[in-house]
């Protein structure tokens, strides 16, 4: 035991265990500096380790190859959706370590997020929908930038399926830039999607609405609903979209799925799964089938196959109509003019992944046991000579399954989603079984399925949608959590389970659970081509614009003035005090707070929060933030800062004193507590 042990941390470690023991350092214990042939003493001591926690040997390679000493950083990062919690999830490779969630479409508290911040508030409202306050959104697929197919490190996007919006996220400071809500959607599924070199974020419905809002009776599905697959054109330069120079594709009332981008050989086109080609509508109480069962009669749907390069020359030629606002490329011109085209894909398919070199578009089908391996060249070849099948009832052609499959891989029960390594494998997600499922993109074979934890929803690999996958890293992302993890009632986290796929066989390395929302998709990126800053510079630097504020305070200039519409105060903050300190008002009066920190020290974040004003800020180094309220209620309220800056942390105080309106003496007083009588 003792022996076989030694050897597999000599494979993992690559070193001796003697030269381990050193390396572990003299401040521990057990493992002193060892010389020569004494090493039997630290393994005798990690043996007894292994005894006493029951570990095999599998898991303490496992733990060699993920653990990460502290002070020691991880060696890629995972951006994952949050789900219904309406974030992002930020972790780091090998560790599995959650290092931040980063506020999108939900107000979120520590970082200020639309919790009294002018410019994350505005941001939000920005993408309200049809009138009503969206305070939270339903995360599904994050995308990070990419410069020639490869990511770049410098943005992130991601869609929100409940609301149809999209977000922005800058990666410089980690912060949402921009949010846009789709004048067209209802719905989003295939979002976001880059383009390879980012000139488009990619948007795409799934359940078919009246484009634009408004009422059809649900028995015109068929000539009223549509889908819409929609560009938005991203501004590097300025990093935001630009709406106006964005357009749509009009698509059948089919529910359109996941999308991505075509690279190298397919640049240029997009590639949008979708179920419901039956356009079943429910209506099980009212004589019709369930919408689950009426759209899952046909053996096959449609992967849409869409040139928006085409689009583009189309949409520059004016051939669009416009609703609410935007360029909509009409469907029977995208059909006429070979801008859409269907491949049939086997029943109920999920995920439409192409492959690092371009030539391949993978499906999983939940209710068919194959990936299917599209062949774009094929695909070009029957496009190109018209060589069709047959139409839709909308008149997009249908080309041959046969003539536009490269093949198909028999894999197991409900394959997924598809990723791919750096030695031309793909691991495919295998939903019913819970299993990954590696299979040669080479010679389209099975090579080996490793059962991982239950209902594997995504996978994601280092790198491993862009032209240059990594191999070394793959994530199953399990939907269940049960018998993982300790009892925290009945609602479970998720389970992010790493693999290490950098060897002949996959080997289960670490769960991590997740417990913000559902995760849907992750990108992983190697570290080394994030280029976060570590404050704002300079001194005043709203993290909206990234620009210096029109409201920013300078040291020795703070003061408080009253103005036409309030009172404005104009604060600083450094260790460890406000200034000013205290701020008087009347009854009414309409209070705005201008607070520029003036540290520019790394991680030296000072906190807002002030009480019974539902008001609580980020202040990071360097960082301009405002807040605007009426101070409505006459009293006496503390104001502190929220993070434990400094010894004189708690001394980091002040008052807003609210002098009542009519002079009575009369204070706010808290509303008697509602007590439930269940
Ligand atoms: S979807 Cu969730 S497991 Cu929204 Cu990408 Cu496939
Ligand atoms: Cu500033 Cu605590």
């Amino acid at each position: 035991m003792r022996n076989r042990f030694d050897a597999s941390l000599r494979r993992v470690l690559g070193v001796s265990i003697a030269s381990f023991a050193i390396a572990c350092g003299p401040q521990n214990g057990d493992l002193k500096p060892t010389t020569g042939g004494s090493a039997a003493g630290a393994n005798a001591s990690i043996a007894s380790l292994m005894q006493a926690r029951g570990l095999s040997e599998a898991d303490v390679t496992a733990a060699l190859k993920t653990y990460v000493p502290t002070g020691k950083k991880d060696d890629y990062y995972i951006f994952s959706s949050g789900g219904q919690s309406g974030q992002v999830i930020v972790l780091g490779i090998p560790s599995m370590r959650i290092l931040k969630y980063i506020a999108v479409f939900t107000p979120e508290p520590w970082q200020g997020w639309a919790t009294g911040d002018q410019g994350s508030l505005e941001l939000l409202e920005g993408a309200d929908r049809r009138g009503m306050e969206m305070r939270w959104g339903d995360t599904h697929h994050p995308n990070l930038s990419e410069t020639n197919g490869d990511y770049d490190g410098e943005f992130l996007f991601i869609g929100d399926k409940a609301n149809a919006r999209l977000a922005v996220i800058d990666l410089r400071d980690f912060t949402t830039k921009q949010l846009i809500a789709s004048p067209l959607l209802e719905s989003d599924h295939g979002a976001a999607f880059v383009t390879p070199n980012t000139e488009y974020v990619i948007e795409s419905s799934q359940y078919p609405v009246p484009l634009g809002g408004g009422f059809a009776p649900i028995e015109d599905y068929n000539e009223k609903y549509r889908g819409a697959a929609t560009f938005w054109k991203f501004d590097r330069a300025k990093g935001k979209i630009i709406p106006e120079q964005s357009f749509a594709i009009e698509l059948p009332p089919y529910m359109q799925d996941l999308a991505d981008a075509g690279k190298l050989v397919s640049h240029g086109w997009a590639f949008i799964g979708s179920f419901n080609t039956e356009r079943a509508i429910g209506g099980n109480l009212e004589g019709r089938p369930p919408l689950e069962s009426g759209a899952s009669q046909n053996d096959m749907d449609y992967l849409h196959i869409i040139n928006w390069k085409k689009a583009e020359e189309l949409v520059a030629a004016g051939k669009t109509k416009t609703i609410a606002g935007m360029k909509v490329l009409p469907l029977e011109v995208a059909a006429a003019e070979g801008v859409l085209t269907f491949a049939p894909e086997p029943k109920s398919p999920h995920g439409a992944d192409v492959s690092p070199d371009g030539k391949y578009i993978v499906a999983g089908g939940k209710l068919d046991t194959h990936a299917t391996v599209f062949d774009f060249e094929k695909i070009k070849a029957l496009i190109d000579a018209q060589d069709y099948a047959g139409k839709d009832p909308y008149g997009v052609p249908i080309l041959d399954f046969q003539k536009a499959i490269r093949g198909q891989v028999e894999l197991g029960l409900g394959p997924l989603h598809t990723v791919f390594d750096d030695k031309g494998n793909a691991y495919t997600s295998m939903f019913v079984e819970s299993k990954v499922a590696k299979w040669s993109l080479t010679d389209m074979k099975l090579v080996e399925k490793l059962p991982v934890h239950y209902n594997i929803g995504h996978i994601a690999a280092a790198h491993g949608d862009t032209v240059k996958p990594h191999g070394k890293w793959v994530v199953a992302m399990n939907k269940w959590a049960i018998d993982r993890f300790n009892d925290v009632g009945p609602l479970l986290p998720q389970n992010f389970q790493l693999v290490d796929v950098s060897g002949p066989n996959m080997q289960l390395v670490y769960d991590s659970p997740i417990p913000l929302g559902e995760p849907h998709y992750t990108q992983i990126i190697s570290a080394d081509l994030i280029k976060a800053i570590d404050h704002y510079s300079p001194v005043g630097t709203d993290p909206i614009t990234m620009q210096l504020s029109p409201n920013a305070v300078d040291g020795g200039k703070e003061r408080i003035e009253r103005k036409d519409d309030g009172v404005h105060v104009y604060m600083t903050m450094i260790r460890s005090h406000f200034t000013p300190d205290t701020i008087r008002v009347k009854q009414g009066d309409t209070v705005h707070i201008h607070m520029t920190s003036l540290e520019q020290a790394r991680d030296a974040t000072h906190g807002f929060g002030i009480s019974s004003y539902n008001i609580s800020m980020s202040v990071e180094p360097g960082k301009h933030v405002d807040t605007s309220f009426v101070a409505d209620k006459a009293g006496v309220f503390p104001f502190y800062c929220l993070e434990f800056c400094s010894a004189l942390h708690l001394e980091m105080a002040g008052y807003l004193i609210v002098e009542p309106k009519d002079g009575s003496g009369d204070v706010a007083r808290v509303a008697p507590a509602r007590h439930a009588s269940r």
